[in-house]
């Protein structure tokens, strides 16, 4: 990325959004305040964040799950660092949900009380990859591009938001010991549903009636988000965020192994060598095709 384009800040070696960027908040973050019963989903961009929104919003707010009331996910679980709508976090009710992509060590230091629950939801960087490339072109405030090549240089080398995918994932997993942490795939969600659910819930200790979770379930399907407005963040990103043109949004393709279908062989060759010597001691799963097991 040329200087130019740079749309990220660094602060203690980790690149947020420029615009959306608060000094203020991310300065005293360590010391953040936080409750027992908190829960955090943290990811890294394009991972599943908007879907985890969803689905804990509807298994802990029960006029989310029955639709009587109409509040944005992004409201009900909000970002801790990007607090876009200027919520009052401290006088929210318990329990508190929030989003982060936050690296696990600018994270609030009460976290590693152990009491609060953070579920860690990752994805196969390609399809990350690929997904980051699209958002980038339909979003205003990002920079959009038309070389998957140089994207790919960015994302393996962390100049992104977000900075680099490796040390992200690799920094949670290493120190998971410290914190009371749940790892669950996207593609695990994709393929099972509803036993993502259940094990979310499990994690969570909440405990819901089969109509409930089938409730759940069936508001959190790619389809039914993408047609749900509160869901799918349609006003936010055109007229908060602003988009390039009207037909993009932010539910774009949910799918596995998309990346199949814009990386070249030698691109993703270059990928998996990369991956493979960065992941080698990291024993999570990872699903790149929607056929594998
Ligand atoms: S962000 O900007 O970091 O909050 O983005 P994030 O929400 O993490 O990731 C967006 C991708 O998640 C897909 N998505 C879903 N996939 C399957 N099922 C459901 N319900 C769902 N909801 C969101 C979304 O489509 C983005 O992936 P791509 O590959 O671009 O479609």
């Amino acid at each position: 990325m040329d200087n130019k384009d740079k749309v990220y800040v660094k602060f203690k070696d980790y690149n947020f959004h420029k615009a959306l960027f608060k000094m203020e908040i991310v300065k005293n973050m360590e010391d953040y305040e936080i409750r027992d019963d908190d829960v955090f989903i943290v990811t890294y961009p394009k991972s599943g964040t908007i879907w985890t929104q969803q689905i804990l919003s509807l298994i802990y707010f029960e006029d989310h799950r029955n639709r009587t009331e109409n509040i944005p996910t992004m409201d009900r679980v909000p970002s801790l660092e990007y607090n876009i709508h200027n919520l009052d976090f401290a006088n929210m009710p318990s329990p508190r949900i929030f989003t982060s992509h936050l690296p696990y060590y600018l994270v609030p230091k009460g976290l590693k009380d152990k009491k609060a629950k953070i579920l860690y939801v990752y994805r196969n960087p390609k399809d990350v990859l690929i997904s980051c490339f699209h958002f980038s072109n339909l979003m205003v405030i990002l920079p959009s591009s038309n070389s998957i090549e140089k994207f790919m240089q960015n994302f393996l080398n962390g100049n992104m938001i977000g900075s680099c995918w490796f040390d992200h994932i690799k920094g949670w997993y290493e120190h998971r010991h410290d914190f009371n942490i749940m790892f669950i795939s996207y593609e695990d969600m994709k393929k099972d549903l509803r036993s993502s659910v259940l094990k979310i819930c499990s994690f969570l200790e909440k405990e819901l009636s089969e109509e409930d979770v089938d409730a759940v379930v069936r508001q959190a399907t790619f389809q039914n988000m993408k047609s749900d407005p509160l869901a799918n963040y349609k006003y936010i990103i055109k007229h908060e965020l602003g988009t390039r043109n009207d037909e993009g949004s932010f539910l774009r393709k949910g799918a596995v192994g998309d990346w199949k279908h814009h990386l070249t062989v030698d691109q993703s060759e270059r990928f998996d060598k990369i991956f493979d010597m960065n992941m080698k001691n990291i024993p999570l799963k990872f699903i790149w095709n929607i056929n594998e097991e």
